[in-house]
């Protein structure tokens, strides 16, 4: 997967007007975006579709899905039919509900990526104890992709460690939460940036000042 600049833009904006709007700024230098709750729940797949056909972008689904194997499976079928190129999955609920979704990703051409560690300060009460577990078992299981937070350098380096250098890493958390550009992809493939870029006044500037401020 060679995403472009290994910057994934997050659209968590609440229009799909907006999505349109920003996108039409910032398509030049992306070819992967993330879609999450926000944007889906205010306008529905329709956004996922509207996106993808209209910049021809790799479409990441962040629904963090947790559930029960049938499901999992309803959920990631409805994403991929819609269009999505990959599934952001939870791993902390075992592997018959990540294997779930991989067999649906793999049933429409798409992926997955597997949820090891979250960025936010609570995600050491109760993930941050078994996040290596979870990313253990993404490499038994023969997951490619995984995300694992930039806030905390230590702990990705040591996800990287598990999955190896030819799994595909790409981390959120940069800007806004703390996380440094260049830093995190010493250990992950990209970065993922939201609010740093949309929220600001200038986000082609922001997005820019990105780039320069990585190496590539
Ligand atoms: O903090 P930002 O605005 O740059 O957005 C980060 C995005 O990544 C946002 O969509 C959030 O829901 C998602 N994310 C995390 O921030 C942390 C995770 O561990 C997983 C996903």
């Amino acid at each position: 997967m060679e995403v472009k600049n290994k910057i994934i833009l997050a659209l968590d904006v609440p229009t799909t007007r907006k999505a349109i709007e920003i996108m039409d700024n910032l398509s030049d230098n992306l070819n992967t975006v993330k879609i999450g709750y926000p944007l889906v729940l205010a306008e529905g797949l329709e956004s996922v579709t509207r996106i993808k056909e209209e910049y021809g972008c790799r479409v990441i689904c962040d629904f963090k899905v947790a559930d029960i194997p049938a499901t999992n499976e309803k959920i990631a079928d409805a994403t991929f039919k819609a269009g999505a190129d990959a599934l952001i999955v939870h791993g902390f609920v075992g592997e018959d509900s990540a294997a779930s979704c991989l067999e649906t990703a793999t049933k429409h051409g798409g992926e997955i990526f597997l949820l090891t560690e979250m960025s936010h300060p609570g995600a050491a009460q109760f993930l941050q104890p078994v996040s290596m577990d979870i990313a253990r078992m993404g490499v038994k299981m023969g997951i490619h992709n995984y995300v694992g937070p930039s806030t905390r350098l230590d702990r990705l380096k040591k996800i990287r460690n598990i999955i190896g250098e030819d799994s595909f890493l790409i981390s959120p958390g940069v800007g806004v939460q703390g996380g440094d550009p260049q830093d995190t992809l010493e250990f992950a493939n990209a970065i993922i940036v939201g609010r740093s870029i949309y929220l600001d006044n200038d986000p082609v500037n922001a997005l820019n000042s990105i780039i320069d401020s990585i190496e590539l």
